[in-house]
């Protein structure tokens, strides 16, 4: 695996440091909103001057808890999430003003409705497709709801001056994070997927934006200049790999840490947790809640049904990041991207003809040894 930073520090390391940070947040009246998805629009947090709180939990910890009530056949992602607030240990849910939850899967939606009864949890209605006639004005018209709902909840009065400076700042921030994860295209590759992925998940638990930009913008110009002087010129016969489907951070180390050190370089992170949500910026010539509205309809979720703008854009990424071969993460009982795996296996192998692999998997370590068996034979075929 490639060299990580001097400084740095594992998603669970930053994921406790937030907790103090955000408690003297709150001490000076901070408002905070959790959220668990990519299509919650961020700006309309910040417009509120209020900060967001990633509340995806990634922890295998809180799970038996949480199956007393939720069912055992359902995403980790969920359960864990719900199980860190059912026995109260998540600080990160205990200091949210209120929750934002949205209309994506099943499972999260329906279990929305049993962490309304810990804490007030405002779920936005996400239209299930972006082809049908109304699917952006309705989208548009809920946006301007969440603002009237953050307005209700704060007393205060949300301006479209506030959102429009809120779109500045976050697209910014996703310039940035761009420049970062684009470093992925450089060959041979000087920083490890492990590395990218951990930097943004644990960007939830740094609350100032404008210290995120410079942490960000900081290393990338230091790998930039580790390319020049010690890669620039130079073969590298590690395949590239792009990791896509679910969000990874519960399986990061299990995965993408594991294809690293058993001698891949994953170039390109194609998911809510890696590249997938900073590649549209949101527009600042028209109005504000069309922009978002347009932005945030955007994502490419199995979720969106159909879903052809996933295809688009992998396919752009696989060539922008000359793509050896793509590898898929399912998290168990994922049903949209589960069955969605089998047009992306033959997007992958018949269009890009690249080899694919998918890994259903949960946040357990009983599968470790398995999933290394299959990553080493599937690298194999590679090198
Ligand atoms: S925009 S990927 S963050 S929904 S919770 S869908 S893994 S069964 S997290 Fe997601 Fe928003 Fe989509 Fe991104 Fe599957 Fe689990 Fe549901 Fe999940």
């Amino acid at each position: 695996m490639q060299k990580l930073p001097d400084n740095f520090e594992t998603y669970d390391e930053k994921r406790k440091q937030g907790f103090i940070t955000m408690k003297n947040l709150k001490d000076k009246g901070q408002r905070v909103i959790g959220t668990f998805c990519s299509f919650v629009p961020l700006e309309i947090i910040y417009a509120a001057d209020a900060i967001p709180c990633g509340l995806c939990a990634s922890s295998e910890e809180p799970i038996p808890a949480a199956e007393a009530v939720l069912p055992a056949n359902l995403c980790p992602l969920i359960k864990a999430s719900y199980g860190f607030a059912y026995t109260e240990k998540c600080p990160y849910f205990y200091f949210s003003d209120l929750i934002v939850g949205e209309t994506t899967c099943d499972g999260k939606k329906k279990m929305f409705e049993l962490l309304n009864d810990i804490k007030e949890t405002y779920v936005l209605q996400l239209p299930n497709g972006r082809d049908f006639p109304d699917a952006l004005s309705m989208w548009r018209d809920e946006i301007i709801r969440f603002k009237e709902k953050l307005e209700d909840l704060y007393k205060i009065t949300i301006t479209e001056e506030d959102i429009k400076k809120a779109i500045k700042l976050k697209n910014r921030e996703r310039d940035i994070l761009r420049e970062y994860l684009e470093l992925g295209k450089l060959d041979p590759v000087p920083l490890s997927g492990y590395e990218m992925g951990t930097l943004i998940d644990a960007s939830s638990f740094s609350f100032d934006i404008e210290e995120r930009c410079e942490t960000t913008a900081k290393r990338t110009a230091e790998v930039k200049e580790l390319w020049e002087r010690e890669f620039k010129g130079k073969k590298s016969t590690r395949p590239r790999i792009m990791v896509t489907g679910c969000p990874n951070m519960g399986v990061r180390d299990k995965i993408i840490k594991n294809l690293e050190e058993l001698g891949a370089d994953c170039v390109v992170i194609d998911t809510c947790n890696g590249i997938r949500t900073q590649l549209d910026k949101v527009r600042e010539d028209i109005d504000v809640y069309t922009a978002l509205a347009q932005k945030y309809l955007n994502v490419t979720c199995s979720v969106m049904s159909p879903n052809r703008p996933r295809f688009e854009e992998m396919g752009v990424l696989i060539d922008e990041f000359k793509v050896d071969a793509v590898v898929e993460i399912v998290l168990q009982a994922c049903h949209t991207f589960n069955i969605e795996t089998y047009n992306v296996k033959k997007y992958v192998t018949e269009e890009k003809k690249l080899p694919y692999m998918s890994l259903e998997t949960d946040y357990s370590q009983s599968d470790k040894g398995q999933i290394t068996t299959r990553l080493e034979a599937f690298l194999e075929m590679l090198m």
